[in-house]
């Protein structure tokens, strides 16, 4: 028997302890070899990936699988705690978990080569059928996965190869005659591995996978360049029907106020999308059929921009936002009223007659909204739109195009990155959302929240301005009232009122005396309905219940 050794130099060394350290040592780095595998699936994975489209890399494609299948509890604790940072969390949280695993398969690999082998093929099996799995999916969208797990199969199985004592090439010398210090079965003592032949191939494995995934990432980004070019060359049109000018008193500006338009950069972001889709404007198309379809439309960007413009400020909600939560904020948008193109198409509602109920929007990452179709032709203002206060859409919330529909949640209204509008009936599918266990139709409820004094906040005893939005969709606000520690309630101050479609900030000068104080406020819409107290949460149709802070004025 052949019989290698390292320690030729450091002739005082026992055998146990060099046997120990050799296995040690050939455990960290079966570990090691583990996530190089795992480092090498993922590049590989991306490389593939980008060549055929960006969502189908494996930890996207395994996290927006996690996203459709986490029940609506863990979602909601998910955005409340994380907010929009929610998905780098889970994301983190995968490659921490992909570590782990690749970790313990390095180790099987040790044991037994081909199970380490096969274990990471299992994994790529994973991916494959989450991307494949997600309801965009299509067959190839299994091949990064598959590819990258083939490989880094290939690269585990060779790197551990390296660490197996009888399959070396490496320096060989003749096996000493046993020490005497070495003890029974301790001939291992003096096998060891072909350091060099590792370190050789795992860095090789190494730097060839970082520069596989640094050139998807390349691809990747020449290919999302056009999308950005599309973005930047759209020129916005002149609207034949321009938004009122918001009156000179809708916006308060009050130290701490929502501003009465939200910036885009500050406007929420709810959305299932991993990766924030990146829709060349030039090759976008829009097609409406489906039932009681006379004429199926197709229309591109510029079919949209040559139509009658219109300008609306609209307040976009969602369904989960919490009583006092930030998930709510007004902008101005420029489109085409939705129900012009149903029309064309010869929709019509089911008041006059047609079999449909229910439009479902569709968009390039599968998502799936449901609106009625009574509701987005009952005059208001529903729209397509391609511009957000003043620019094209950014691309987090729909470029090139989004619906946007007064009144009605954003998970039944609002699609972002639409691509397809159906026909169809409620009785006939449910869409996304509706799978989780949220209501198929869902109006916004009327609802109000305090600004400013901030939750704990120790204002000076005085006169202290309380104040916040208000906001019930189409329906308007009509009365905002506040009250101190159960106490009667005061009428706030309106600010002018834009749209009834927008939000409504208000105020009350609380004449505050020192002490623990708790404020509460609710609203009145424009029908008369005050905002119930009666607290519910998000699940299934939006929460209710009156805001309240406590503040120590001191
Ligand atoms: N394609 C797509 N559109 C979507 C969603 C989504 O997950 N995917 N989320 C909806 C929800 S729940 C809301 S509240 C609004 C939010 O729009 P915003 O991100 O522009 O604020 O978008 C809606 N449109
Ligand atoms: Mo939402």
């Amino acid at each position: 028997m052949l019989v290698v050794t390292e320690n030729r130099d450091d002739p005082g060394q026992t055998g146990a302890s060099s046997s120990r350290r050799s296995r040690w040592a050939r455990a960290i780095l079966a570990a090691l070899s583990g996530l190089i595998a795992g480092f090498c699936a993922l590049a590989v994975a991306e490389l593939v990936a980008a060549v055929l489209r960006p969502e189908s890399g494996p930890v996207t494609a395994v996290g927006s699988a996690v996203i459709d299948r986490t029940p609506p509890a863990v979602k909601e604790f998910a955005v409340r705690n994380f907010g929009t940072a929610d998905k780098m969390v889970l994301q983190l949280g995968i490659l921490v978990l992909l570590a782990l695993f690749a970790t313990g398969i390095g180790l099987l690999a040790l044991r037994h080569r081909l199970l380490g082998s096969a274990a990471v093929l299992v994994f790529g099996l994973v991916g494959a059928v989450s991307a494949v799995g997600r309801p965009e999916g299509v067959p190839a969208d299994a091949l990064p996965s598959v590819v990258g797990a083939v490989v880094a199969a290939g690269v585990l199985y060779l790197l551990v190869g390296r660490l197996t004592p009888d399959l070396l090439v490496g320096r060989l010398t003749p096996a000493p005659s046993p020490s005497p210090a070495a003890g029974e079965g301790e001939t291992e003592a003096y096998v060891t591995f072909d350091r060099r032949g590792f370190v050789v191939a795992a860095t090789t494995a190494a730097v060839t996978s970082a520069g596989a995934g640094f050139l998807g990432r390349r691809l990747t980004s020449s290919v999302q360049a056009g999308a950005g070019a599309s973005r930047h060359n759209l020129v916005l049109p002149v609207p034949e029907s321009a938004a009122p000018a918001i009156p000179p008193g809708a916006d308060l500006r009050i130290r701490g106020l929502s501003s009465f338009i939200t910036p885009n950069k500050d406007f929420y972001r709810v959305d299932t999308a991993l990766v924030v889709p990146r829709v060349d404007a030039g090759t976008w198309r829009l097609k409406i059929h489906g039932k009681g379809v006379a004429r199926p439309v197709t229309v591109d960007i510029h079919d949209l921009l040559g139509r009658e413009i219109i300008e609306r400020d609209i307040t976009l909600a969602c369904v989960s936002n919490e009583v006092g939560g930030p998930y709510v904020g007004n902008a101005r948008w420029i489109g085409v009223r939705l129900a012009d193109l149903l029309r064309e198409a010869g929709v019509r509602p089911p008041s006059k007659g047609g079999p449909a109920d229910q439009i479902v929007a569709r968009s390039v990452d599968g998502m799936t909204i449901g609106t009625p179709v009574e509701t987005a032709m009952d005059g208001r203002d529903a729209m397509l739109a391609f511009g957000m206060n003043g620019e094209p859409l950014p691309f987090e919330h729909g470029f090139p195009v989004r619906m946007v529909v007064p009144g009605l949640y954003g998970y039944v209204s609002a699609c972002k990155w639409i691509k397809d509008i159906e026909l169809t009936t409620f009785a006939a599918y449910d869409a996304y959302w509706v799978r989780q266990s949220w209501s198929q139709q869902a109006p916004i409820k009327t609802e109000s929240r305090i600004d400013t004094p901030r939750p704990f906040s120790s204002p000076k005893a005085g006169t202290v301005p309380v104040a916040g939005v208000a906001w019930a969709q189409h329906r308007g606000i009509s009365r905002v009232e506040v009250r101190v520690d159960g106490g009667e309630w005061h009428t706030a101050r309106l600010a002018a009122a834009d749209s009834r479609d927008t939000w409504r900030q208000w105020v009350w000068e609380w004449p505050a005396t020192s002490g623990n104080h708790t404020l509460e406020v609710r609203a009145t819409d424009g029908t008369g309905a005050t905002q119930t107290g009666d607290r519910v949460g998000t699940v299934p149709n939006g929460a209710t219940g009156w805001h309240s802070v406590t503040v120590d004025v001191s």
